[in-house]
């Protein structure tokens, strides 16, 4: 199924199970390329979901990912028109293990440096704003880059902006070894409480279907959820700042 990936359109077409399965051989691939060029293993398996949610959802390249450090990037590079160049990643001459502007309209920011992603995509946010277009622009940030002090000046400048930008928060439970800290902490809390998560999508889908009163009670319902959110979930930090989360 690889083989017929040569950009994020020809990902639109696939199915949920053919999805899943190109999760697989994609995985596949890493593994051979990676176990011979070595490089980022594990936050690569471990990012391949997501990467083929956000270009299912989005149009890139007229939206925008930032990836934060860069090294989990090899999938998004395999499914932007690179899979055979995956083959010389890091390599003499190869494609780099990390975004380069100069390699693909697919990369929008050069990282390396790890915490920098929420910055730089809130200023293509406002860059946006001021020539007046619509395109979307999404920071992909880890647990343990989000520890980083540019990334939480970027979230305090963020928050408060009137510019919209969606963070995903790649919380995997891992940094470059076991993440520490006080934001570790309270990202541990909130995983805790991933049962609220799926019980409120549920009663969100069987309500909305009902004629009539299904949307009212939806929007009601969400208006409560923030005050039941603020007691179940300690500490609102993300929302208190100014992002839905
Ligand atoms: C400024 C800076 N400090 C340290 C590093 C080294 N470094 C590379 S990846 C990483 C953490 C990655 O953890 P996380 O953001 O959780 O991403 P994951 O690997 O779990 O996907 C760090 C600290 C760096 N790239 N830049």
């Amino acid at each position: 199924m690889l083989e017929q990936i040569n950009s994020p359109k020809d990902l639109k077409k696939l199915d949920i199970n053919e999805k899943n399965k190109l999760a697989e051989e994609i995985r596949q691939y890493v593994i051979e390329v990676i176990s011979e060029n070595g490089g980022h293993l594990a936050s690569n398996l471990g990012i391949v979901e997501l990467t083929i949610a956000l270009h299912s959802v989005f149009d890139m390249p007229k939206d925008k990912i930032v990836w934060d450090v860069g090294h989990q990037s090899y999938i998004h590079k395999i499914l932007t028109g690179r899979r055979e160049d995956f083959k010389k990643i890091r390599k003499l001459d190869g494609i780099s293990g990390f975004p380069k502007i100069n390699e693909s309209e697919y990369d929008n920011f050069n990282t390396g440096h790890s915490s920098t992603s929420i910055s730089a995509a809130l200023g293509m946010a406002r860059a946006r704003n001021l020539k007046n277009e619509s395109n979307q622009v999404i920071a992909v940030i880890g647990d343990g880059a989000l520890t980083g002090g540019m990334a939480l000046e970027a979230l305090n400048d963020a928050g408060c902006s009137k510019a919209k930008m969606i963070v995903v928060l790649n919380d995997n439970e891992m940094s470059i070894s076991k993440n520490i800290g006080g934001l570790n902490m309270f990202l541990s809390k909130l995983r805790t409480k991933r049962l609220y998560k799926k019980s409120n999508i549920s009663i969100k889908k069987a309500l909305i279907q009902v004629p009539i009163i299904g949307k009212p009670v939806v929007k009601i319902i969400q208006r409560i959820k923030r005050s039941i959110k603020q007691l179940i979930i300690p500490k609102m930090f993300f929302e208190d700042i100014g992002f839905t989360y």
